[in-house]
């Protein structure tokens, strides 16, 4: 059951689709305060009580212990007291015996999650703005919670089948050589690969929409060849337009009256890559039309996949917010005792990327009226998804598309999918990217990943291996790194035949995959959930913090220890392990619930199958096209009849129907048989 309770004059941030009445009292479960324009929930938690959810935020999955806030930041250091990244997904379930229940708050300004950072045994979440409309779901689990909540917000986003394979990017690849390099690289060494993404390199002067000639003397011929060696150029798009006339999306921007207005009427001005910039105002459908429009030359040319950026809107700085730095080192200079207003000084000029001034600074032009940015911030990065998703949706109406963008609110996950951000290449960030799957598939980001390797900093082998033992997993499998850090593809090292094999699982595995993500999506559950969400009554399995229920009947457990030759796994039932070495090597061990000690060496990984299920292998290849999945290896601890629903289409058609995709796959299975061939 699902009410709403709203709170002053909510801005519609287009999250939910469906329409409710709403109810009249106090929201359940919460005591509601007021100071100022703020709205204040409150809630005393007991000791066992558990929060999920939040989306994209550090820390554990169990959101207790911390304060988090919902703003949209370019935040590249996700180190674990970072309150707030790139999106805000304000949905939670609170969670403990007997009791779990969802709540949603659908603001798009500042709201804080308190949850119990300043008191342990106590939540305390605020709106800042006080306009807000509160969603209580309540159901007789946390998984029906999440369905219920999908069903309010609707349903996921499904890229094409391809944008399952795995994906080549980097931040620097200087033009059509460099790339052409990468795939060969690739193709030579039989390491599989659909996608190359293309970084803000080969735009001139970053600007959207343009290609460097130097670098691209012809870009649509590239493209064409590559198409032919099955591989997908993925152009990234910033959200920030250059002030350039002369420059076509300029000029039809400001033709149009497009862009985001400063009090005075002008247009809002700020510096991102290509210096200063206009920013499309995604809240207004006459923007996002525009905006939307400016794809279409790209998917004239037969491009299929897009990466939004900068969307949060990260901003460098603004002409305002320079000058009043500049005052401040002037009042600086006249006051040379002031020791402190130097620190001061140092943090004006480190501080001015992204300040909460300039978001002030702006306004939208919207169907409900003026509103100044830092009231709706949350939504910008949503607004451009929308805007790209639309236009795409306008030029090819029958064909799916890979969309992943940085910022994000709920509602989004109807358009796109989102990448994490900009990770580190640390130990502790696999841990994270794996513990931020389930709750960005809460709020319906069932299409995400991590930058596999690290995007920060050096990378090493071992990292980058049990990194991409990760990636198998997760709907998005793309290796990204920053400009000058180590070359981070897996054959500039030394055991990339290793890392190759592990890429070779992910393409064994991908119908499987494939069929387990569409089945998640087009029934509105999660593909990757914590334990707790299948074993609520099972106390141990509810705290596990680095394992993943994934689709109907599998588990997972990476490693993500330096140097580790294993590590621990605990099993809430009897499952069989699959440890992989490549698409086609991999031993086989049935264990029984309980804890277990899984050896595993650098190039080794398990996943689990519960008893009683299958799990399928395809014969793999070194493309999502070459894939032949009329043989299938079904891999099971199976004793009697079993049976599996796999789901199937084009890969691109969009609507996908759940009824029509799917088969029956049987088996008739006996002790101490692990391994079925099946034709479909
Ligand atoms: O300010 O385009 O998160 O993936 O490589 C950095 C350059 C801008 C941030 C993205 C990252 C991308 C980078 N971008």
């Amino acid at each position: 059951m699902i009410r709403k309770y709203t709170f002053g004059t909510p801005f519609p941030t287009g999250a939910v689709v469906q329409s409710l009445e709403a109810a009249a009292g106090e929201v359940p479960f919460f005591e509601t305060g007021r100071e100022g324009e703020k709205v204040i929930f409150r809630r005393t938690m007991t000791p066992e009580e558990m929060i999920f959810g939040l989306g994209e935020n550090v820390r554990g999955m169990n959101k207790r212990g911390h304060l988090y806030r919902a703003w949209n930041t370019d935040m590249f250091n996700h180190s674990e007291n970072q309150p707030s990244l790139y999106a805000s997904h304000n949905f939670l379930i609170f969670f403990r015996p007997g009791q779990v229940f969802g709540v949603y708050f659908d603001d798009p300004g500042l709201v804080t999650f308190d949850l119990g950072e300043s008191h342990g045994t106590e939540a305390v979440i605020t709106s800042e703005n006080g306009n807000l409309d509160v969603y209580l779901l309540e159901g007789h689990s946390a998984r029906a919670i999440a369905r219920e909540f999908r069903q309010l917000t609707g349903g996921s986003y499904t890229p094409p089948r391809w944008a399952f394979g795995y994906i080549q990017s980097r931040w620097g690849y200087a033009g059509e050589e460099a790339v052409r390099a990468v795939v060969e690289n690739h193709r030579q060494r039989h390491i599989p690969l659909d996608g190359v993404c293309l970084d803000i390199d080969y735009m001139v002067d970053y600007k959207n929409f343009s290609w460097k000639p130097e670098f691209f003397p012809d870009w649509k011929a590239f493209n064409g060849e590559m198409k032919e060696r099955h591989i997908r150029l993925i152009p990234i798009i910033d959200a920030g337009i250059k002030q350039e006339e002369g420059y076509a999306p300029y000029d039809s921007g400001k033709a149009r009256d497009v862009f985001c207005k400063k009090e005075d009427g002008s247009d809002f001005i700020a510096s991102v890559w290509p210096g200063m910039c206009a920013f499309p105002d995604f809240l207004n459908p006459e923007a996002r039309e525009w905006f939307g429009d400016l794809y279409q030359p790209l998917l004239e040319e037969g491009i299929e996949g897009f990466w939004n950026d900068m969307n949060e809107p990260a901003l460098f700085f603004t002409e305002d917010s320079l000058r009043e730095g500049f005052a401040k080192a002037e009042y600086q200079r006249q006051h040379l005792d002031d020791y402190e207003g130097m620190w001061a000084l140092g943090n004006v000029f480190s501080g001015m990327a992204n300040n909460p001034a300039d978001y002030r600074r702006f306004y939208h032009q919207t169907p409900q009226g003026k509103i100044c940015h830092d009231q709706v911030h949350n939504i910008y990065g949503a607004g451009m998804t929308h805007a790209t998703a639309e236009g795409i949706r306008r030029y090819q109406p029958d064909r799916r598309y890979l969309l992943f963008s940085r910022s994000s609110f709920i509602g989004a996950h109807r358009d796109g999918g989102v990448w994490q951000g900009d990770n580190f290449s640390w130990w502790s960030h696999i841990k994270m990217a794996m513990q931020m799957m389930p709750g960005l598939n809460m709020s319906g980001f069932l299409f995400s990943g991590c930058d596999l390797g690290g995007f920060g900093m050096d990378t090493t082998e071992d990292l980058l291996a049990r990194f991409l033992q990760l990636g198998v997993f997760t709907p998005l499998m793309r290796n990204h790194s920053a400009l000058h850090t180590r070359d981070q593809e897996i054959y500039r090292f030394d055991s990339w035949e290793g890392m190759r094999d592990t890429v070779t699982v992910r393409y064994a595995l991908l119908p499987y995959l494939y069929s387990e993500f569409m089945k998640a999506a087009l029934r509105d559950e999660m593909y990757f959930r914590p334990l707790a969400f299948d074993y609520p009554q099972d106390g141990r399995a509810c705290r596990v913090e680095d394992q993943l229920m994934l689709g109907e009947d599998c588990m997972i457990a990476p490693v993500y220890e330096p140097n580790a030759v294993g590590r621990y796994v605990y099993l809430p039932e009897d499952m069989l392990m699959i440890r992989f070495r490549s698409g086609q090597d991999y031993d086989l061990e049935p264990l029984e619930k309980s804890d277990h000690y899984i050896a595993l060496g650098l190039h080794e990984f398990p996943l689990f199958v519960k008893k009683g299920r299958f799990a399928l292998l395809c014969g793999g290849g070194e493309c999502t096209e070459e894939l032949d999945d009329t043989r299938l290896t079904a891999l099971g601890w199976v004793e009697g009849p079993a049976q599996y629903e796999l789901y199937r289409d084009d890969g691109v058609s969009v609507n996908p129907q759940l009824e029509e995709g799917l088969t029956t796959l049987q088996l008739q299975g006996e002790a101490g048989k692990y391994v079925w061939q099946i034709d479909r």
